[in-house]
């Protein structure tokens, strides 16, 4: 945090150093005593700086502040001009929102309160642009003034840079002892994305989600600056979607009456969704991943439920294929394509393609049958014209593909050089499809999986599940996505990050713990980037303190977020 236009941790950390280091140099047995002495003057020291830092997360690019305190006396009445009910609804929401939240920072729970210097009188909003497409080029970029005293400002060229700027507004707002102020006045505040796809994927197929679940993922994905929702919305063991072309998919494949998402409920969601600036991109995973088609159209699968040798055949239990030798089955996946190209609006579709095993097709009599009758037929060449029919549907449909890394590195077959490909194989999967030429989605399974570490899903002899460990935010934290690309047009093709939440272990019960706030680290480094404006690289644990007092913000927003360490820390900081 730049406080007096000074990098504010490294001078109280070179102080402490500094101090501790004379201590030392008085020797034993004085330098015992004084030691402790200068490391609590340091941790005071700290605990003050903590006080002062930009309590904003994701941080903002650009933070400027000063050292008065403003009173917010009622609530904020924040105003705009023109007539976008994007807006007008976004200002109710955070009018209200402010109004409701008296959030004390947990480290100054013992504050008093503050001397001001003068009052706020109102946040007035401007938008540049009418323009309210929202697609991985919208501008999200906006200024933020709070003077000391009189009007804030909050400037944006579309409604989505001024929802972010709100986002931030409310998170200057502190209560002590009922009464509200934004510290460190006049603060001003330059922000934009460093990543212009920010998301969270969540698999509603393993386990289902009520609509509320979503939608309260939504809200805090706002709190974090968030802004695509990628619903892994089928897998093979259901099928909770309401389909028009094919309505059995949903009465054979979903878990209960009760666990379905009806078209009225997408529509719900993507409208919700909108209003927070958050793209809904629909992932129908194929031609592996599909098993639950079978219940319905049995005639186009190759290796269904193969008990109990599943795992020669599937990722995961139980086993099922489009078989690609069918005419058939390409049909059904292009139909599936046109119907939901349609619902979900977004200019992306994610056609999965991960995971596909081959034997599931090679021992498959239907298969067998069809490359006997035609010679230069192999299963790799049925696999690429798979994905070429799949995805020049998509581009019928005037769309963007997204496909897992395997349709570009474990097939024969050469994608749409607009195809966005997300990774999450290993540390090669990013450098080896950027030097391709394609724009990458990082979901590094080995750093964004949520699911991992709980243990109960498919345990290997010693007793740890496949993708365990569990992934601590600090780990999440510190991925960085660029890490093995140097060339610059190469860096420009990463375009996004994803954490994701498969839920063979997860259901509404551990949903928001799954993600808040181990997705909140990623957001950070997605919309702040690695380092600051000035190049600094910042550490896990200068974010901490701030880590801790987003998480218990969210908390007291309705966002089960889980606890990272006893309150005592918190209240304690050092
Ligand atoms: N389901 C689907 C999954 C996974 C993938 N696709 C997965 C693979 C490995 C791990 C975790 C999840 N469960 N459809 C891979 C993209 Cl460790």
């Amino acid at each position: 945090a730049k406080y007096f236009g000074v990098d504010t941790l490294p001078v109280f950390v070179g102080l402490y150093y500094t101090l501790s280091g004379i201590g030392y140099l008085f020797g034993p047995p004085i330098a015992g005593d004084f030691e402790i002495k200068i490391m609590k003057i340091a941790v005071a020291l700290v605990g003050m700086l903590s006080c002062t830092m930009a309590w904003v997360w994701p941080l903002p690019r650009v933070f400027e502040s000063g050292s008065n305190t403003t009173a917010v006396p009622h609530p904020t009445i924040i105003t705009s001009y023109g007539t976008s009910t994007l807006l007008s609804d976004a200002i109710k929401r955070y009018s209200d929102l402010i109004s409701r939240e008296a959030f004390t920072p947990p480290a100054d729970y013992k504050r008093g309160k503050f001397a001001t210097s003068g009052e706020l009188s109102t946040l007035q909003v401007n938008v540049e642009s009418s323009d309210e497409t929202l697609s991985l080029e919208t501008d999200e970029s906006y200024m933020l003034d709070v003077p000391t005293n009189g009007q804030a400002t909050l400037s944006a060229n579309t409604v989505y840079g001024a929802i972010r700027g709100l986002e931030s507004f409310s998170q200057l707002l502190m209560s002590y002892e009922g009464a509200r102020v934004v510290r460190n006045t006049p603060v001003h505040i330059e922000d934009k994305p460093v990543l212009a796809h920010r998301g969270i994927m969540l698999d509603t197929a393993r386990n289902y989600y009520p609509v509320e679940d979503i939608k309260r993922t939504l809200d805090a994905m706002s709190y974090n600056k968030l802004n695509v929702f990628h619903w892994h919305i089928v897998d093979s063991q259901s099928w909770p979607l309401e389909s028009k072309t094919y309505p059995d998919l949903q009465k054979n494949g979903a878990y209960a009456s009760d666990m379905q998402y009806s078209y009225a409920d997408v529509e719900d969601i993507i409208q919700y969704a909108k209003g927070r600036g958050i793209r809904v991109i629909p992932e129908f995973d194929m031609p592996g991943h599909m098993f639950i088609v079978g219940e319905t159209y049995p005639e186009i699968m190759s290796c269904m439920n193969k008990q109990p040798n599943w795992d020669q055949y599937a990722a995961e239990s139980p086993s099922g294929q489009l078989n690609i030798a069918d005419p058939a089955a390409t049909e059904f996946a292009v139909g599936i394509i046109n119907e939901y190209s349609k619902l979900f609006i977004d200019e992306m579709f994610n056609l999965g393609g991960d995971e596909v095993n081959r034997k599931c097709w090679e021992e498959d009599t239907k298969v067998k049958e069809y490359l006997k009758n035609n010679a230069n037929v192999t299963v790799e060449t049925l696999l690429a014209d798979f994905y070429t029919n799949v995805h020049g549907a998509v581009k019928k449909q005037k769309k963007v593909g997204i496909s897992w890394e395997e349709t570009l590195f474990h097939s024969e077959y050469t994608p749409p050089k607009d195809t966005i490909i997300q990774t999450w194989i290993d540390e090669q999967s990013i450098p080896k499809t950027v030097a391709k030429g394609y724009r990458s989605i990082a979901s590094p399974s080995s750093s964004y999986y949520l699911d991992c570490g709980h243990g109960t899903w498919l345990p290997n002899s010693d007793g740890n599940s496949w993708c365990d460990p569990f992934k601590t935010w600090m780990h999440i934290y510190n991925f960085d996505a660029f890490a093995n690309v140097t060339d610059s047009e190469q860096r420009k093709l990463i375009i996004g990050a994803e954490v994701t939440l498969w839920s063979e272990q997860s259901d509404t019960v551990t949903l928001d713990k799954y993600l808040w706030p181990r997705a909140a680290a990623m957001a950070e480094t997605a919309w702040t980037g690695k380092t600051n404006a000035d190049g600094h690289v910042r550490t896990t644990k200068e974010v901490t303190q701030r880590m801790h007092d987003h998480r218990f913000r969210m908390v007291g927003r309705g966002i089960g977020a889980e606890p990272l360490q006893p309150l005592w820390c918190v209240r304690n900081p050092g």
